[in-house]
């Protein structure tokens, strides 16, 4: 395994460790001046020359961000703590595969953070040259599988092709992979289809096995780690499903997995590929995998369309200027909005319905990579780190909780995702606008709602206004567009972590629970052997629990 190792970043990132998020001269500014933020709903809060004037674009998505409670003093102050905390120069280290995943003077991962090196693909330089040679090597071996597929070379024992893959992993092998395949569903090659199975309930997988031919169906299995509970039980129910309908599970499974895992064992698998260890989980959708199944899916030309926009996207969050640099915009008006005004919570509200699964994901990469308490000196926190994440597609969350977002009284900070252009172009004209037309007024109708209120002399129908909120809009969703629109919020996530100097690749806070599972099932596998069986002595809480759940009688 390749040695991580800073010297070849040529700068000490761990000077960064030192500099903490209270005590930086931006952050006695910004308090200062979030006393009294900027007010959108006076006569002139929201003018159009703001409108246009606050905007921000990169690899084909502008940010308008006119809706936020902000002028250009609070901007200039935000400028000045992304240089102050080394935001933008932390994310070059980490592009060069700096050690950043790391608690200095404590056991930690010790890691290089390196998911940009799977897209860093396009130029004769890569970044960091090894995980990008690593990262060419495994899409290599996925041309060549996908092409024998496309051919027929590889085929089940009748000869017939595969219509089906069945992608089984959890977290962060399952959340991005399948935001980005249901986005993407519109480019799918003609006669392939995907599922998941992710959670240990069994009926997700029975669920999914039900609608199936098995004999025409790909297995690809998705665990970095190679232990996961959930992946390897379902793993095997599914094998058992193949053997029962006499199907050969080494004919059908693919493996994706970490070199030297537990499941890094070809002679079981059709295929084996690898991701490695300086990727982590919520941030692997771009490697193998991703790669894998939607390469089956949309096919390999696809799948680098998706690595270009991410790339694109990356080279962008490089630029230190705020104002040209969207994802690091969007993390300081995050921070605006949860360190100095004081909002727990943010909405990610996309208006493509092919977005379902992407607040999902958002979820994980960001709460995973900043839900954190101690500093990268393993110091107890000072100030707030990430925010609460959620969201659904509108218009449908319109006539859900948006009611809360406009007169609750929690202030939710909105991010609205749209683009021009739909992804099939069937669209009809009726009442004199198009469906596309009529999304996107509603998108940009409840921007401006948030932001501006409504002044009524019935309480009940007030509107009190200044809901910050940003849009961002691209043109279409293409495997282009969703790649870049990834990499940004993967970038947002990375740039607020270095701000407010926290981990953000590690997650030990998951640890607890699984070891406290692990017990609960020790002891049913102990009264399984001996009826007599009481866990009350070793663990009187667990067994309490299992007791008062109504799963051991006594
Ligand atoms: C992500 C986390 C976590 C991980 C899953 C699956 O950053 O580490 O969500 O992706 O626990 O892990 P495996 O891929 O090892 O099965």
């Amino acid at each position: 395994m390749r040695q991580a190792t800073n010297a070849a970043v040529g700068e000490d990132c761990a000077v960064y460790f030192s500099r903490d998020f209270s005590r930086l001269p931006a952050v006695a500014l910004l308090k200062g001046l979030a006393a009294k933020p900027y007010d959108l709903t006076g006569p002139a809060g929201l003018s159009p020359e703001r409108i246009s004037a606050y905007r921000c674009g990169a690899a084909g998505f502008d940010l308008l961000y006119a809706c936020q409670r902000l002028d250009d003093s609070v901007l200039a102050g935000l400028q000045q703590l992304a240089d102050e905390s080394g935001a933008v120069a932390q994310f070059g280290m980490m592009k060069k595969g700096a050690v950043l995943n790391r608690i200095v003077g404590f056991a930690s991962e010790e890691r290089q953070v390196l998911h940009t090196a799977c897209r860093d693909l396009f130029s004769d330089s890569p970044q960091a040259g090894e995980a990008a040679a690593e990262a060419r090597t495994e899409l290599a071996k996925l041309r060549e599988f996908l092409g024998e597929l496309d051919s027929g070379k590889i085929a089940n024992s009748k000869g017939e092709v595969f219509t089906d893959l069945v992608h089984v992993g959890i977290g962060g092998s399952d959340l991005g992979p399948r935001a980005l395949y249901l986005a993407l569903a519109a480019f799918r090659q003609k006669g392939r289809r995907v599922h998941f199975i992710s959670n240990v309930d069994p009926d997700d997988a029975a669920a999914v096995l039900a609608g199936l031919d098995l004999s025409r169906t790909l297995v690809n299995v998705v665990s970095k780690s190679g232990s996961t509970l959930e992946t390897l039980t379902n793993e095997e129910l599914v094998r058992a499903a193949f053997a029962k309908a006499g199907l050969k599970p080494k004919d059908h499974f693919l493996a994706v997995t970490g070199k030297h895992s537990p499941m890094d064992n070809p002679e079981r698998y059709l295929r084996s590929f690898y991701m490695f260890d300086y990727i982590g989980g919520r941030y692997s959708a771009t490697s193998m995998v991703g790669a894998v199944m939607l390469g089956f899916a949309l096919g390999y030309d696809q799948v680098l369309e998706i690595l270009r926009g991410a790339n694109e996207m990356d080279q962008a969050a490089e630029e230190p200027d705020l104002k040209k640099n969207p994802a690091l915009l969007l993390a300081l008006l995050g921070i605006w909005n949860h360190n100095f005004l004081g909002h727990q919570t943010v909405a990610i509200l996309p208006y493509s319905q092919a977005l379902v699964r992407f607040a999902a994901h958002l979820q994980q990469c960001d709460m995973e990579s900043n839900g954190k308490s101690v500093t990268r000196q393993g110091k107890d926190l000072a100030w707030q780190s990430g925010p609460i994440i959620w969201g659904e597609p509108g218009t449908n969350g319109q006539h859900a909780f948006y009611q809360l977002i406009h007169q609750g009284t929690v202030i939710v900070p909105a991010e609205f995702i749209g683009f021009r252009h739909s992804q099939y172009q069937s669209d009809l004209l009726i009442k004199e606008s198009t469906s596309q037309e009529k999304l996107l007024a509603n998108l940009l109708a409840q921007s401006l709602a948030l932001a501006t209120g409504q002044v009524n002399d019935n309480p009940n129908k007030r509107f009190a206004g200044n809901r910050p909120n940003v849009i961002l809009l691209g043109e279409r969703l293409t495997p282009y567009s969703m790649g870049a629109l990834l990499a940004l919020y993967e970038a947002k996530v990375v740039l607020q972590g270095f701000i407010w100097n926290i981990n953000s690749f590690d997650q030990e806070g998951v640890q607890l629970g699984k070891k406290l599972a692990d017990r609960l099932l020790g002891h049913f596998a102990g009264r399984r052997n001996d009826p007599q069986y009481s866990g009350a002595d070793r663990d009187e809480l667990g067994w309490a629990m299992l007791q008062a759940a109504g799963l051991v009688d006594k």
